[in-house]
C-alpha cells in the first residue's frame, strides 16, 4: 500500500466564515510574482485545491489559503486564496484568519506585517487583543447604477466595484436579509450574477445585497454570494471594501469615519478608508475583525481513495 500524502492545515473562522491555511504539504509553485504562481497553481495543481476545500474533507463554504514564500523579502508571508470552484484575488476574512493562525503557530507577534497576494501587497496588523486590521489593495467603483434585466426577476440595479475581487452591489432588491431566507437569497443572487455577466461584466463573481442592520451599532447588513454559490458567513472583507468605495464616491462616508458592516449571521467588520486617488475615486480600505483558530489537522490523501482529490 502506498502511504498517504500528508497536508498540514490550521482551520479558523472569521465571523463564522471558515479559512483553512495549508501550513505544509502544498505544491511547489516556484518563485516569482504571486499572480504567476496562482496561474501555475490553477494550471498544474487544481486537484490539490479541490482536495483541500471540497468534500469529503471540506465543504462549499470553505476558503483555503496556500502559504508561499513571498517574492518580496519584506513580506512576512505570501498567500494564495482559493475556494470550492477556483481562486480569489484577495480575501479579507481569510487574511484575518491567516494572521490569527500565524500567531497561533508562533510565526508572528502582534504588530504590522506585509502580506503578498496575487493582486498586490497588503498590510495586516495583529492587535494585542487578538483583533486584526487589514489595509487592503485599492478599491474603486467601476460603474454606478447599472441596470440588468434578470430573467424571472425583471430589472435589477447595482454598482460594479473592485475591493480585491469584483462585486455587483445591490441596495434595492426587495429581499429579506435573514438566515431563514438563505435559499431564496441564493437563487436571487445567482440569477443576478448570470445576468450581470451576460451584460458585459464577466469579471463579476460576487453579488452583494444590502439592507438595514439588526445589530446595535452596525450601519448595514449584507448577504454576499461567493463565486461557487456559497454565501459568506462573515461580512466579507473585499465586499466591505467595495462598499466603502461606493460610499466614498457618493460622499456618504468621510475619510477616516467608521462603517460597521454586519453579515447575514450578525457578525461584524469595522471599515474605514483613506483616499489613495480622489480624482480617480480610489480608496485604501482598512477592515478590522476577529478570528478564532478551531482546528489543527493533517489531511490524508490516500492513493487508493477515489475521492482523494475531493468531490468535484
Ligand atoms: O472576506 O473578502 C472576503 C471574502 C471573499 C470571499 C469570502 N470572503
Amino acid at each position: 500500500m502506498n502511504p498517504p500524502q500528508r497536508i498540514t492545515v490550521i482551520d479558523s473562522h472569521t465571523g463564522g466564515e471558515p479559512t483553512r491555511i495549508v501550513m505544509q504539504g502544498g505544491p511547489d509553485l516556484g518563485r516569482g510574482p504571486l499572480a504567476d504562481r496562482r496561474a501555475r497553481f490553477q494550471r498544474d495543481h487544481d486537484h490539490f485545491r479541490s482536495a483541500v476545500v471540497n468534500e469529503p474533507r471540506g465543504s462549499d463554504v470553505m476558503v483555503g489559503a496556500l502559504l508561499v514564500e513571498p517574492a518580496d523579502p519584506a513580506c512576512a508571508a505570501g498567500v494564495i486564496f482559493f475556494n470550492n470552484v477556483g481562486y480569489l484575488g484577495m480575501c479579507g476574512h481569510g487574511t484575518i484568519g491567516l494572521m490569527v493562525t500565524l500567531a497561533h503557530a508562533s510565526r508572528i507577534q502582534p504588530g504590522t506585517h506585509r502580506i503578498e497576494t496575487p493582486v498586490g501587497i497588503i498590510t495586516a496588523t495583529l492587535h494585542p487583543d487578538g483583533g486584526v486590521s487589514v489595509t487592503n489593495v485599492p478599491a474603486w467603483r467601476a460603474h454606478r447604477a447599472v441596470t440588468v434585466q434578470v430573467p424571472g426577476l425583471g430589472p435589477v440595479t447595482g454598482d460594479v466595484a473592485w475591493g480585491g475581487n469584483w462585486f455587483f452591489l445591490v441596495e434595492d432588491h426587495g429581499q429579506t436579509l435573514d438566515l431563514a431566507n438563505v435559499e431564496a437569497l441564493t437563487d436571487y443572487c445567482w440569477r443576478v450574477r448570470q445576468a450581470v455577466n451576460a451584460q458585459g461584466f464577466p469579471e463579476v463573481d460576487h453579488v452583494e445585497l444590502f439592507g438595514p442592520p439588526v445589530t446595535a451599532g452596525a450601519h448595514s447588513r449584507n448577504f454576499v454570494q461567493c463565486p461557487g454559490k456559497a454565501y459568506d458567513r462573515s461580512p466579507c472583507g473585499t465586499g466591505t471594501s467595495a462598499k466603502l468605495a461606493g460610499l466614498a464616491a457618493d460622499g456618504k462616508l468621510a475619510e477616516g469615519a467608521v462603517w460597521v458592516q454586519e453579515s447575514i449571521l450578525g457578525s461584524t467588520f469595522t471599515g474605514r478608508y483613506q483616499w489613495s486617488d480622489r480624482a480617480a475615486g480610489r480608496i485604501i480600505p482598512v477592515i478590522t475583525g476577529t478570528a478564532f483558530v478551531n482546528s489543527e489537522a493533517t489531511l490524508l490523501l490516500t492513493p487508493a481513495d477515489p475521492f482523494r482529490w475531493g468531490i468535484r
